[in-house]
């Protein structure tokens, strides 16, 4: 792999529990992040696997290959006079979030991320469907959309790269983008500016940062992050190795599980337990309900949804509970429209991904 350089780095948010400098991993506390119903700038999670570097506007090119026209360049001012710009907001989120629980079960390989890496913002763009019609790409002609990034070096592999079913990227509802704006602002470079993939529902590793090549495939990403990571691999493969012939025979992620944290459990009187969280949308509907009990399942009580964020976005909750306790725990679970529940534990996978057991809170007097 080429050297990485890491000099050319922007400063980040100081609101930050840094996790690792080089390259940059660090995640907000979920307390923090349930102030806001749109996360601010400064509370969203980094998610590195190489240097973040600052790009222009002006000097940026988009190439789409392998859509039966040769190389295709659009430069961001192109793409934003072409096409009609969509917002929505959508949560993203790293599969390795509450990846710290599940390691308490059996060690796992990853960064042990907490439960703040998410963040639920407005992501504004234009539809890769929009792109796609106009240059005549249809469903039956190729499977797959890779994105490729190889304006920044990373650790694995010579880019980053990431591939989602062509299938998806065409069926205009399901709101992928591409997006050069973020909260109302320009695309930070630390979130991918000036361009990068909004993949709704899908694990953030798809949502590929400073976004510079799309091609149509009839295959998957042969990228490292697609290929060798990021997949969920069965509880009986426990170390590196033997994962490693294995890894070619198990799915690459897509859609992430329903799924709730328990944010905070504070006494606000003597007997006055306020407990909030935030849950997330599964593969078969938003969040309908959230309930919590603080007997381990024996008596569940309804919350109050305070804010969802639409079809993609998260679903923030509270609750005032009377409880006698001196000291305790507090379980979260998600209900979605489907009638789908958030399942009591999360299953261990050795890369500590898409953990969505019960949500887990302490409280004392
Ligand atoms: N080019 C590039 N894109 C990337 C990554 C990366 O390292 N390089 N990390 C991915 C992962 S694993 C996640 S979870 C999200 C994190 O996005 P964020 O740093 O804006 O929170 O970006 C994804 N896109
Ligand atoms: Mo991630």
């Amino acid at each position: 792999m080429a050297s990485m350089d890491y000099s050319f780095e922007p400063p980040y948010s100081t609101y930050l529990n840094i996790q690792g400098k080089e390259p940059l991993n660090a995640e907000p506390t979920a307390a923090a992040l349930v102030e806001f119903e749109i996360t601010p700038e400064d509370l969203i999670y980094c998610r590195n696997h190489g240097p973040v570097r600052e790009f222009h506007d002006n000097t940026y090119t988009l190439t789409v290959k392998g859509a039966g026209k040769g190389d295709i360049n659009l430069s961001i001012a192109q793409l934003k006079s072409s096409y009609t710009s969509h917002q929505i907001v959508a949560a993203l989120q790293c599969a390795g979030i509450r990846r710290k629980e599940m390691g308490a079960i059996k060690p796992v390989h990853g960064v042990p991320w907490s439960d703040g890496v998410v963040a639920n913002c407005k992501w504004k763009g234009v539809r890769l469907s929009d792109l796609f019609a106009d240059l005549n790409i249809m469903a039956q002609d190729k499977a797959h959309v890779c994105f490729e990034s190889h304006a920044t070096l990373c650790q694995d592999d010579s880019f980053y790269g990431a591939s989602i079913p062509l299938s998806k990227a065409l069926f205009k509802e399901d709101d992928v983008l591409l997006a050069y704006e973020m909260n109302d602002e320009p695309l930070s470079a630390h979130h991918g500016g000036p361009l990068r993939v909004i993949v709704p529902g899908y694990l953030g590793a798809r949502w590929v940062k400073w976004l510079d090549t799309i091609i149509i495939s009839s295959e998957e990403s042969q990228n490292f992050y697609q290929q060798r990571d990021y997949k969920i691999l069965p509880p009986t493969v426990e170390d590196k190795e033997s994962a490693k012939p294995l890894w070619a025979k198990y799915p690459s992620m897509t859609v992430l599980p329903l799924n709730s944290v328990v944010a905070f459990a504070e006494f606000i009187s003597d007997t006055m337990l306020h407990v909030k969280g935030y849950a997330l949308p599964g593969p078969t509907g938003n969040v309908q309900a959230v309930e919590i009990t603080v007997d381990d399942g024996t008596t569940w009580h309804p919350t109050t949804l305070l804010y969802q964020g639409g079809k993609w976005g998260w679903t923030l909750w509270e609750v005032e509970l009377e409880c006698m306790e001196e000291c305790g725990k507090v379980h979260s679970r998600a209900r979605d429209t489907s009638g789908n529940v958030q399942p009591k534990e999360g299953v261990w996978n050795l890369r500590g991904v898409a953990y969505n057991g019960w949500g887990i809170g302490t409280f004392r007097r």
